[in-house]
């Protein structure tokens, strides 16, 4: 079974996912041992990527996984640089809520010349950008305007617009430390009209949140920031 397929059937079957992402330029693999044992013991997958990150810390970093736990190592990544091999799958994202070819079209592109000879599972992932209450670094970087809250309509549209084109997963993304994660009426209604898993993530950073997400049709939900500063609320 693919990686894909494994989300597909977790979906299917309403077995909630839960992938911990960590930014490998944030991240001491000397705290690496410790990281993994204090892991919720609901973590499906580790997700790697982050907006910018220094040439070579992604591949270090997903070794370094590779090496302590058995859990999926699903790439994340900001642009084409961050691509390792070493890892098992690759979100293949496009961000289909903006309207900047360079994270449309190019980045994907430029990465060709790194996966094509890679055994990395490649997963066609539309990325949707939600307005989080605060410019978050996937903005400021990706030079796009998210989409507002209030405007469920176009999220719904992206969504399937998304559908459409083939992507075969939907992650609707606050940004990280987002203000305000996506909201439940947002999760459910693109949930609702999508027939492929939802991911979602963005400022959640307590149990109550992540349950939240999960009620709203959330397939499978991403926390970096709250894990990696110890601040998760049980
Ligand atoms: C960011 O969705 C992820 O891409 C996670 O966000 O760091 O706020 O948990 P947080």
């Amino acid at each position: 079974q693919s990686y894909l397929e494994e989300i597909q059937q977790a979906a299917y079957e309403n077995r909630k996912l839960l992938a911990v992402l960590v930014d490998p330029d944030k991240f001491d693999e000397n705290s690496i041992s410790e990281f993994i044992q204090n892991l919720p013991k609901e973590t499906t997958h580790i997700f790697v990527g982050g907006s910018t990150v220094e040439e070579g810390r992604t591949c270090a970093v997903v070794k370094a996984f590779k090496n302590l736990c058995g859990l999926p190592i699903i790439l994340f990544p900001g642009d084409h640089s961050q691509i390792s091999s070493h890892a098992d799958a690759l979100l293949f994202l496009s961000l289909i809520s903006g309207r900047n070819p360079e994270f449309l079209i190019e980045q994907q592109v430029r990465s060709v010349k790194k996966i094509r000879n890679t055994s990395l599972e490649i997963i066609p992932t539309g990325y949707i950008l939600i307005d989080g209450g605060r410019e978050t670094s996937v903005q400021k970087v990706s030079n796009t305007v998210p989409l507002a809250q209030s405007n469920l309509q176009q999220i719904v549209n992206t969504a399937l617009a998304g559908q459409y084109s083939g992507k075969k997963l939907i992650y609707l993304e606050a940004g990280s430390g987002a203000n305000n994660p996506v909201s439940s009426e947002i999760i459910s209604s693109v949930k609702n009209e999508l027939n492929i898993p939802v991911i979602v993530g963005g400022g959640i950073r307590s149990t109550q949140q992540l349950l939240e997400a999960y009620n709203a049709g959330a397939d499978l939900v991403v926390i970096g920031t709250a894990f990696e500063n110890g601040s998760f609320q049980q």
